[in-house]
């Protein structure tokens, strides 16, 4: 079902205090910025590496505003690994093969996310505590 990690999204207060912290840490590069207005975040992509199925990222994550969903986990939890995204063949099977077993989806139907993906979410409390999200690239 699973292709990859796309990539991990991490909570963050200040997005570009987070990018110097990870490009001169790690010598990870920038490859992509958007300003999300349905998510509610500023995110950078950040590339780690690329495989047979695509590639995966580090999802920096600022919130636009503090009742936002990042923006709500920075007050409760601090900065910290916010969710994990994993790379499907096509988002909307995902969402039906895994609402059937019974697992929550936040999302009806299938949202724009970084890089032309779609995206969509799965609700923490039914995957172990780890917010969970489907991604299908526009790459293929
Ligand atoms: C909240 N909870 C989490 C969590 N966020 N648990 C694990 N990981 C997280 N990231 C827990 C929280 O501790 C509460 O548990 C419970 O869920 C309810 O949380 P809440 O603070 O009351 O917040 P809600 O219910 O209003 O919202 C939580 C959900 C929301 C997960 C439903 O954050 C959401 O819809 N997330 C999906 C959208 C999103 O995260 N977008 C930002 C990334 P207790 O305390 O009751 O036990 S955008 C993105 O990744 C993009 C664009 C991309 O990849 O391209
Ligand atoms: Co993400």
């Amino acid at each position: 079902m699973f292709l990859r990690i796309d990539h991990v999204g991490i909570a963050c207060h200040n997005l570009e205090e987070k990018i110097e912290f990870y490009e001169s840490t790690f010598g990870l590069v920038v490859v992509s910025r958007e300003v999300n207005q349905e998510q509610g975040v500023k995110e950078a992509m950040l590339h780690v590496a690329d495989g047979d199925s695509g590639a995966s990222y580090v999802q920096l994550l600022e919130p636009l505003h503090p009742d936002s969903a990042v923006g709500k986990y920075l007050s409760k939890r601090g900065e910290g690994v916010h969710h994990i995204g994993y790379g499907v063949p096509d988002v909307a099977k995902a969402m039906a093969d895994i609402g059937a077993k019974g697992v929550r989806l936040i999302d009806e139907r299938p949202r724009h996310g970084s890089m032309g993906a779609s995206i969509a979410f799965l609700h923490p409390k039914d995957v172990g505590g780890v917010l969970t999200e489907l991604v299908e690239t526009s790459r293929h």
